[in-house]
């Protein structure tokens, strides 16, 4: 992988303060900060909050008072991973390599770190707030990126994609269908991560429009290229005791689209993203590597 310098940057800061927002351990509840623990150490690769602090500094603000809404993202990301792991869900025995939450602590306790991780989320965000009474301007910012936040991740966002996904499964899918599963599965929490990041830093409107657009079309990249990775390694050993989406009947591009057509579509998304960063150029250093590490990853 190359060295992607502002990615970098933000992922070591994220590392040093992902635990910050974690209620401190009390013994009658150890085995849930243990389990929460786990999965938030577990080497995942931050994006989500890399790209909310990015946004944040693109748009004039400092990365050290978006730490709380950058946790926040992650935490919920990662209930997402653990949910999405159970056995009621897609019932993954790994995940980066190690075995997942659930087969470590069992099914009511990574049920339970879920729960948490996603209430952690909230708390680490008005707890934040609460520093900002005084100041109507930046408690509105505040409001804004945790509203987003909220959306990204709920009913008209995340969850909704994972519902429709697992409704999906083993019927014939549209291409409207699976453009819906993709948008909000999956790139709606990256576009909430960088709307945050606009809002904590104060952008102006053609900014968070402009950051919003690029949010939308790298999250449809990021899953395509995941959709074509897995498509590429059917047949092959995989990491995980399931098999890929595509095995499980769930809908993916390569299986509605062909792989040709599948990369036409993923190139075209990645293009856009770069056209609509690039007159940033001097201050989007981590939104053209995101790019590039997209295109790496599909390949
Ligand atoms: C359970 C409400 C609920 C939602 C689950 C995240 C998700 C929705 C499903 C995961 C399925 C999946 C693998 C989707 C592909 C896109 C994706 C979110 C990949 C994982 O994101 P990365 O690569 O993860 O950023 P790391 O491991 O780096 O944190």
């Amino acid at each position: 992988m190359k060295d992607y310098k502002e990615y970098n940057y933000y992922r070591e800061l994220i590392e040093s303060h992902i635990m910050d927002f974690i209620p401190e351990i009390e013994p009658n509840s150890k085995t849930l900060y243990d389990s929460i623990s786990y999965s938030l150490k577990n080497g995942g690769k931050r994006l989500r909050p890399a790209m909310l602090l990015a946004a944040c500094e693109l748009s004039g603000g400092d990365v050290n008072q978006a730490i709380p809404y950058a946790c926040a993202i992650e935490y919920i990301h990662t209930y997402s991973l653990i949910h999405d792991d159970l056995p009621s869900m897609d019932d993954d025995d790994i995940r980066r390599g190690a075995p997942t939450n659930h087969v470590v602590f069992g099914e009511a306790v990574a049920v339970l770190a879920g729960d948490g991780l996603l209430t952690s989320a909230f708390e680490a965000m008005n707890k934040d707030m609460l520093i900002y009474f005084d100041n109507p301007e930046l408690l509105k910012r505040r409001i804004r990126a945790s509203y987003e936040i909220s959306k990204g991740a709920g009913c008209k966002g995340m969850v909704a994609g994972q519902i429709a996904d697992i409704e999906a499964e083993n019927k014939s899918a549209s291409k409207e269908l699976i453009d819906y599963i993709h948008l909000n599965k999956t790139a709606m929490l990256m576009v909430a991560a960088v709307k945050a990041g606009a809002y904590l830093g104060g952008a102006d409107r053609a900014l968070v429009s402009n950051l919003e657009a690029y949010g939308e079309n790298i999250g449809m990249a990021f899953q395509i290229a995941d959709d074509i990775q897995d498509a590429a390694a059917d047949g092959h050993a995989r990491s995980n005791s399931s098999g890929s989406d595509s095995e499980r009947g769930i809908p993916t591009y390569p299986k509605l689209y062909g792989m040709d057509e599948s990369r036409k579509r993923f190139t075209a998304l990645i293009d856009n993203a770069r056209r609509i960063i690039a007159p940033y150029y001097d201050n989007a250093e981590f939104f053209i590597e995101m790019a590039d590490m997209v295109v790496e990853s599909a390949n």
